[in-house]
């Protein structure tokens, strides 16, 4: 071969190399892809291009089509706690290599360093903020939860949650992505007619900003207690209903419940479970699990797994030797990270 054929050739293999550098992601400037995530798809088919700005209908979450539809994904861990995986490609990941349209923001209101118990409340919201931004840059739904816990009844900072409900509706109501959950667990003895006291009061400030928005209302007892919401419903339309689960301590029991309650049209958002027992920690049981995520797809009941962080407890789905905040490879991730990522893998 001649001296410029040599040449040809070598261009032509210089070529193939960097086409095959480019496809994968392996040269500097071009975005790489979660590892094994399928093509990130175009912005116009992210979840929100396609499903827009949701409903409650016939007691169910219905999307801009009309068309019945379900949100499912992880809820974080407490922000304040875990603000590392609120970041933008954590959230891509979540999207594209774990094929969830969701990501609930956990912003526990009482504990460690919760928004109204010592917490820099300006730097949460700029946190709360980010979180909504990064979702709805990626065209996913969002829900800012007002994470009630150890303060047992949201009365006790209904006025901190008045003014945040206020101050976060008044950013998006023109956002087709957010939803507001206004008590995550109201528990101890907390009665339903107290928990309607406060939605009467945070609904109405929220939907003086944004009258459609969609609205989660927890129920008493750790949200387990729909039963309650379904013989005396709350007077506005647009809103679910939550109900929670830790797949082995709820069983059965609560599933009949949720059957019932569906017969009878509650619309209802399971915005929190566990695979494992309700302390976050102990045993797996997957069994359990698939039971209940089998009944909530039947129904096209939306669903948010606790939690995404790297905490050493079950209900992490992060290894916690991984310190990544997003793309992490499968033995990254904790048991159960493994095992939802596969179930939303399948969906
Ligand atoms: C748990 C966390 C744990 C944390 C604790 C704080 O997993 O790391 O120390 O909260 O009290 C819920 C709550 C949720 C709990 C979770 C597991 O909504 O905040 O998280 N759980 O106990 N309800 C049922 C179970």
């Amino acid at each position: 071969m001649n001296i410029s054929g040599n040449k040809k050739q070598k261009g032509f293999l210089i070529g193939l190399l960097f086409l095959i550098l480019t496809a994968c992601g392996l040269l500097p400037g071009m975005p790489a892809n979660a590892l094994g995530a399928p093509p990130q798809p175009a912005p116009d088919s992210t979840p929100v291009a396609l499903h827009g700005r949701l409903k409650v209908e016939n007691a169910r979450l219905t999307d801009c089509h009309g068309e019945p539809f379900q949100l499912y994904g992880m809820s974080t861990h407490g922000i304040a706690w875990f603000p590392q995986y609120v970041n933008q490609d954590a959230f891509c990941t979540l999207r594209d290599d774990w094929n969830t349209n969701c990501i609930r923001l956990a912003l526990y209101t009482d504990e460690y360093n919760g928004y109204c118990s010592g917490g820099n409340q300006k730097e949460l919201k700029e946190l709360v903020k980010n979180g909504v931004d990064y979702a709805t840059g990626l065209g996913m739904y969002v829900i800012i939860d007002w994470h009630v816990l150890n303060d047992r009844d949201p009365n006790v900072h209904k006025t901190e949650a008045l003014e945040f409900f206020k101050e976060m509706s008044a950013l998006y109501k023109d956002h087709d992505n957010v939803l507001y959950e206004i008590c995550n667990e109201p528990n101890s003895g907390v009665s339903w007619d107290s928990i309607k006291s406060y939605a009467r009061e945070v609904i109405p400030a929220i939907r003086a900003n944004d009258k459609d928005a969609v609205i989660l209302v927890g129920t008493p007892t750790w949200s387990q207690d729909i039963d309650q919401a379904a013989a005396s419903p709350l007077e506005y339309d647009n809103l679910l209903y939550t109900l929670h689960f830790y797949a082995n301590t709820h069983t059965d029991w609560l599933r009949k419940r949720l059957e019932s309650c569906i017969a009878q049209g509650l619309p209802v958002f399971v915005s929190e479970f566990g695979t494992c027992d309700a302390s976050g920690n102990g045993g797996n049981n997957f069994d359990q699990t698939s039971q209940w995520l089998d009944l909530l797809d039947r129904n096209q009941i939306s669903y948010c797994c606790w939690s995404l962080a790297n905490k050493a407890e079950t209900s992490s789905v992060i290894d916690p030797s991984c310190n990544k905040t997003s793309r992490w490879e499968a033995e990254e991730l904790s048991e159960t990270g493994r095992w939802i990522r596969e179930y939303f893998l399948r969906k």
